[in-house]
């Protein structure tokens, strides 16, 4: 459990005004500790756990790392349904270590949503009701072996640039987590590039199935993102409180000029007609992306939605003995540490 945080931030308390207010929500005058607050911020300092934050910081903080973490838990799937399928041992223990890798990313970042004084029961409850998100991208099926390269070189390459910026993260341990997190999400974007590369310059058998899986990941890897800055509800406000560093079209813009030349190298095609260099923008234009099928597949009619969520909520309940054994080693250990004589072990 994490520590109580005592000082919440409510308004109720509020007192002295002082300057315009940053929360847009919030009504009536300014509590004294956000000045102090907004000074941090300014000065791009980090907010603690213990220290005082509006609560609508505290909100979208855990709204967004609640989504992160389940994407990485729920992202374990897609390439998992690989794992008995490796072609070879040397394939098989580097897609064992990453899928792994996924599941400590969860626990990292559940662990920073505790700080904000909210449990990871609640958040994985919230997850099985469907009441909590999780990202897009793990919606869709992995058809082939190439679809672990096209995962670990889009997929993680994505998530790669949209999360070094969390690394500045004004919220401590959610950036601190971040730095562990984009170490080990290089090491599988760089195997799932090299993984593709042998396709790519295997058997025409092999190169055609590396861009079939290109074909097939390239879009929805953009639309990770999130929706187009115009229409992102959060963006303004993220950024404003330094949680986000950047807009979504900002990094899917930087992504797209990242992948292009790797995608020539690769000797593999962008599913894209109209993605040519602009000279003017010095950036690359790009088709347009299918927001409808984005909005559905957040409404849940993804190809596999109810998949991926009827097998998180099972692993869940078949997982059930191991938190009981968990919890009641644990307490039989602290009536050991209460008194003497008492077994610990
Ligand atoms: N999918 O106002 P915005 C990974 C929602 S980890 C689903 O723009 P925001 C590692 C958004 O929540 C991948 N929902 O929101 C890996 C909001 O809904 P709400 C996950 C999305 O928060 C690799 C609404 O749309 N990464 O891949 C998506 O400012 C391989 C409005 O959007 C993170 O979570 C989406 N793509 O910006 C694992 C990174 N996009 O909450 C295994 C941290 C938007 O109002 C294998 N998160 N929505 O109901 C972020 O950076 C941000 O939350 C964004 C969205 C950029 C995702």
């Amino acid at each position: 459990m994490p520590e109580t945080i005592t000082e919440r931030g409510s308004r109720s308390g509020a007192e002295a005004a002082s300057g315009p207010r940053t929360d847009p929500g919030a009504a009536g005058p300014a509590p004294p500790q956000e000045a102090a607050f907004e000074a941090k911020i300014a000065a791009d300092e980090r907010i603690e756990p213990r220290d005082w934050m509006p609560d609508a910081y505290r909100a979208t903080l855990v709204r967004q790392i609640a989504q992160h973490a389940h994407s990485e838990i729920i992202g374990m799937q897609p390439e998992a349904n690989w794992l008995t399928r490796a072609p070879s041992l040397r394939r098989k223990a580097i897609l064992l270590a990453k899928v792994q890798d996924e599941a400590g990313h969860g626990l990292y970042l559940y662990s920073a949503a505790e700080t904000l004084g909210t449990g990871r029961d609640e958040l994985l409850d919230k997850l099985h009701a469907g009441r909590q998100k999780y990202s897009s991208i793990f919606n869709y099926p992995t058809l082939t072996w190439a679809d672990v390269g096209a995962i670990g070189w889009l997929v993680d390459g994505a998530a790669i640039i949209n999360q070094v910026p969390l690394c500045r993260c004004s919220y401590g341990p959610y950036a601190r987590a971040m730095v562990r997190i984009c170490k080990e999400e290089s090491f599988h974007q760089r195997q799932g590039y090299e993984l593709l590369h042998t396709l790519a310059h295997g058997t025409p058998e092999q190169h055609a199935m590396a861009q079939d899986a290109v074909d097939r990941w390239w879009w929805p890897s953009l639309m990770m993102f999130g929706p187009p800055d115009d229409e992102s509800a959060h963006s303004a406000q993220s950024m404003a409180w330094k949680i986000k560093r950047h807009s979504n079209d900002e990094l899917r813009q930087r992504f797209v000029d990242i992948c292009v030349p790797q995608a020539e190298i690769l000797g593999l095609t962008l599913p894209d007609p109209d993605l040519k260099w602009n000279e003017e923008r010095g950036q690359h234009d790009f088709g347009a992306i299918d927001w409808a099928e984005f909005k559905e597949v957040l409404r849940g009619n993804g190809p596999c939605n109810d998949q991926r969520l009827d097998r998180k909520r099972r692993a869940h309940e078949d997982g059930a003995w191991v938190r009981e054994a968990a919890a009641a080693y644990a307490a039989k250990r602290a009536l050991g540490a209460a008194g003497p004589g008492e077994a610990a072990a």
